[in-house]
């Protein structure tokens, strides 16, 4: 993914070094976009390894409204743990709010099943949107995100925040707002994991998957990631041939997925590169 290492070295030749929330300080630009062909094959990293069951668990998890890690450790991903108060609570982040927006009379609104639902029904509609961006239980900023979370809010903004499909031609495109990216880290898994949301869709809606396009707000890399060991390591590998992703039976909804059903067959990687978080 060529277009992957383009941005990256983007970042470097005309970011700004700011700080930023977590303490550790980025250098970011904004306003960016990459665009995916997903009948090209899988967009799935090859110039570092990833860890795919990751993705994907943590993609079932959202769609199943859970905000609690203990399906994540169950299934050995790790990567929510640093945000989770002592219970596993997150608040009400992606998977609540996709699943269960709550409404001023208590009600709640499944984003996810009127999506699927208008896709089928109202293909050319403009409203293919789900948002994860709920002002009322943004998290207060100047305490944890535990402390957060305790207190029924969420423990971090969404970063991934709003998506719109597009239907055209018997496609499925798919476009995500960004606003703020940890490009070394988080970046290829949000790619696979709208990547991997679009293909599961289109075989719900019986269509072909199209674009995915990925746009971005505040597009960063943190200090500590412009190493030689990490950044620059990253810049130096030639990117690979995409691998393709089967999905191997077609389940009765768009919540009845499982790890199984996935193969990604020809993902030829190079060596992963660890990096720390910031949390
Ligand atoms: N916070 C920050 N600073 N970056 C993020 O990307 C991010 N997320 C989610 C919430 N907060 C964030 C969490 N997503 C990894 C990847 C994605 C994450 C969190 C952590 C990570 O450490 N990946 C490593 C190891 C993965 C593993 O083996 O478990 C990697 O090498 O890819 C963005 O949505």
């Amino acid at each position: 993914m060529k277009q992957y290492l383009d941005l990256m070295q983007d970042i470097i030749d005309n970011g700004t070094d700011r700080g930023d929330r977590t303490g550790v300080g980025t250098r970011s630009v904004f306003g960016r976009q990459m665009r995916f062909d997903l009948s090209e094959g899988f967009p799935l990293l090859t110039t570092k390894k990833l860890y795919t069951r990751a993705i994907i668990h943590e993609l079932l998890w959202f769609l199943n409204g859970d905000t609690n890690i203990k399906y994540l450790q169950d299934n050995n991903v790790t990567i929510w743990d640093e945000w989770a108060t002592e219970e596993g609570d997150l608040g009400p982040v992606y998977g609540a709010q996709w699943r269960s927006w709550a409404c001023p009379d208590g009600s709640t609104v499944d984003q996810i099943a009127e999506l699927i639902e208008q896709i089928k029904t109202k293909p050319n509609s403009r409203r293919h949107i789900i948002t994860a961006w709920n002002p009322a239980d943004l998290p207060d900023e100047t305490i944890s995100p535990q402390a957060n979370a305790e207190q029924g809010k969420m423990a971090l903004a969404p970063c991934h925040c709003l998506f719109q499909f597009y239907v055209a031609d018997g496609k499925l495109s798919c476009q995500l707002y960004q606003r703020s990216a940890d490009y070394f880290l988080g970046v290829p898994f949000n790619i696979a994991s709208y990547a991997l949301f679009t293909h599961m869709i289109a075989q719900q809606c019986d269509l072909e998957v199209g674009d995915f396009v990925h746009t971005f707000g505040d597009v960063h890399l943190y200090h500590n990631h412009l190493t030689d060991d990490i950044v620059y390591e990253q810049l130096k590998r030639d990117p690979g041939n995409r691998p393709t992703l089967t999905i191997k039976r077609k389940p009765d909804s768009i919540f009845d997925y499982k790890l199984e059903d996935f193969e990604i067959e020809g993902y030829e990687a190079l060596p992963s590169i660890k990096a720390p978080i910031a949390v």
